[in-house]
């Protein structure tokens, strides 16, 4: 069956998505929604993600949504390959990791947040980059401490995990506000190795349908 992913082609959780259906070879193809063009708050998209975020996921007869959540389905309907480690301590790991990107870095650093800042409490645009790379820098290195003592090639040992998936998309985002990845060795050069698959090159945002150069 192929899945339908409703999303944006720089957005980090649908790429997340794109990722894990990648590695999981479940085929899939694209319905672009805008963001800047606002296309998340319209009411056909509001139907499928009620936050008014991309990614927004159709597969198996039901429409899914949180990348996070997806990526868990999929794992859990599809297990192989295998994107979590089988002991718990890895997958407590593992998702230790996922969380501090997803809740602790990401959204705070969100279109919608850097918009309200701006509408609500006049900071203009200029300001942005520096807010966006204090979140990403304060997290990378709550990160990097957390993930050097089980790094391998890829974040845990030497296995591509949900991880590596979500730590691909934020270091696109580091690189964009102006983080030094320098600062962060482990998770520099774990990205740099999962960059190198094939699956990681397909699901870069520059190869998607509505990617603007
Ligand atoms: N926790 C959500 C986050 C989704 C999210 O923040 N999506 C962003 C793009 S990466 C979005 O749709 N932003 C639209 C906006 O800020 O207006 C997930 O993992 O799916």
């Amino acid at each position: 069956m192929t899945a339908t992913v409703y999303g944006y082609w720089r957005s980090s959780a649908t790429w997340r998505v794109r990722l894990a259906l990648l590695l999981k070879g479940i085929p899939f193809k694209v319905i672009p929604v805008h963001l800047v063009h606002n296309e998340q708050l319209g009411t056909d998209h509001l139907k499928r993600n009620p936050m008014g975020q991309v990614p927004a996921v159709h597969i198996d007869g039901q429409m899914l949504t949180q990348s996070v959540a997806i990526m868990e389905y999929l794992e859990e309907t599809r297990p192989n390959p295998a994107l979590l480690p089988t002991d718990p301590t890895g997958r407590a790991s593992v998702r230790q990791a996922v969380e501090v990107i997803n809740s602790g870095i990401q959204p705070l650093q969100n279109l919608a947040t850097l918009r309200r800042l701006q509408s609500e409490y006049g900071v203009e645009r200029p300001h942005w980059k520096p807010w966006a790379a204090h979140y990403i820098h304060n997290g990378f290195q709550a990160l990097e401490a957390l993930v050097a003592p089980n790094a391998g090639k890829y974040l845990w040992k030497d296995k591509i995990t949900f991880a590596d998936i979500c730590l691909t998309p934020q270091v696109y985002n580091a690189h964009r506000f102006g983080v030094d990845m320098n600062d962060f060795p482990t998770l520099n050069r774990t990205a740099i190795s999962a960059g190198e698959l094939h699956e990681f090159r397909a699901a870069h945002p520059d190869q998607q349908p509505d990617a603007q150069r």
